[in-house]
């Protein structure tokens, strides 16, 4: 076949463990993409840990890698991937390596994940969610905020419905990204607007996952997603199509879950053009397994509230082992049409 695709992902590093380009580089490799990774940290570990090493990345010293890249005609990408940017002086550099990107590869699908916290908490700079709204989002193809960061930029106004997600999208389609993603919501519980029931796992899936059922915790996190682009089989009459999946919560805190996320969608985005469903189910697919692997190799200490650095390292992704199911994920969800 003809060249595969490339992808620039400027994500962090850490040298122990399973968080942005560790858990970005390989899925991606596995699923057949070449990766040229560039880190934006690099930490001895995640931040999650009782202490972490290491140093940021700045804007100055992408510019000067993207420049040796140019001066041998290395800049060939067909996709940018961002994750953890910690500074705005990198976030700068990457709208203008956005761009540099462009001029060579014109139709290069920028994948952004706006990483600016969660549950009500910014964990970057409040500058860089201004800097983000303005500067990153028009330049992003694809984007997958988690429910905060959704409502971060789009001026603050709560996501407490499919309806308000559904209008959340509308206005960052407005903006520039021609898919989105909400990642993860918590929203109230459903009423005749909500997800249907069958958006969950089929009866014969979930008798065969009563381990998994075990340890939910009857709670649900809802994923929104949304796209202006044509889609495989039309339907959809040149307008936005939006498919909402209900995934079972597994009571344990998992790092990297949105950098693997990230990453696995772009893979099977790619392999399945004009199928966001399918793309959808098979990132979800890989990722679930990939944790329920983790909850079974970790026993008890997955539920433990305590972040000591052996817990913490018990919790790590079990990528390497699951890689087989990376690449041919059992789909026990399947997003609906909302
Ligand atoms: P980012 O800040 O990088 O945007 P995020 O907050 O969107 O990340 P997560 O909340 O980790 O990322 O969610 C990404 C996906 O990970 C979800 O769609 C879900 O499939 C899976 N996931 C994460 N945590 C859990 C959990 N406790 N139980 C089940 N699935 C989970
Ligand atoms: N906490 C979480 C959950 C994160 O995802 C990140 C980065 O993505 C951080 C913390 C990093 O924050 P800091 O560099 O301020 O420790
Ligand atoms: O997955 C998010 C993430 C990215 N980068 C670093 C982190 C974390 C989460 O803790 O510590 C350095």
């Amino acid at each position: 076949g003809g060249p595969l695709p490339r992808v620039l992902s400027v994500q962090s590093h850490v040298v122990h463990g399973y968080v942005g380009n560790k858990c970005a580089v390989f899925p991606l490799q596995v699923l057949g993409l070449e990766v040229d990774p560039v880190h934006s940290v690099q930490f001895s570990n995640h931040t999650g840990y009782p202490s972490f090493a290491g140093d940021r990345f700045n804007g100055e010293q992408l510019r000067a890698l993207a420049a040796g890249l140019e001066a041998n005609g290395l800049l060939t990408h067909t996709h940018l991937l961002t994750g953890y940017i910690g500074s705005l002086s990198l976030l700068q550099a990457i709208a203008d390596l956005c761009a540099m990107l462009r001029r060579h590869s014109p139709h290069l699908t920028y994948v952004c994940d706006p990483v600016l916290g969660d549950e009500g908490r910014l964990y970057v700079a409040r500058e860089m969610v201004e800097a983000y709204a303005a500067t990153i989002v028009p330049l992003a193809s694809v984007l997958v905020p988690n429910q905060f960061e959704a409502e971060q930029l789009t001026g603050g106004k709560p996501i407490d419905s499919l309806a308000a997600a559904a209008c959340a999208c509308d206005e960052l389609h407005a903006r520039g990204p021609h898919t989105v993603v909400i990642t993860s919501m918590t929203l109230p519980p459903t009423g005749p607007s909500g997800p249907a029931p069958e958006a969950g796992p089929s009866q014969a899936q979930a008798q065969g996952e009563a381990q998994a059922q075990a340890q939910g915790s009857g709670e649900y996190i809802t994923l929104l997603a949304s796209t202006t682009l044509p889609q495989r089989g039309g339907g959809g009459g040149g307008g936005t199509t939006r498919l909402v999946m209900r995934i079972e919560r597994i009571r344990a805190y998992f790092t990297g879950t949105g950098d693997l996320f990230a990453a696995l969608l772009l893979a099977w985005m790619q392999h399945h053009p004009g199928d966001l469903a399918t793309a959808v189910d098979k990132a979800v697919g890989g990722l679930q397994a990939v944790l329920a692997d983790t909850v079974r190799h970790c026993g008890p200490a997955a539920l433990a509230a305590e972040r000591t650095a052996e817990v913490c390292a018990l919790r790590e992704l079990r990528l390497i082992q699951c890689q087989g199911k990376l690449q041919d994920p059992p789909l026990r969800y399947r997003c609906e049409p909302l």
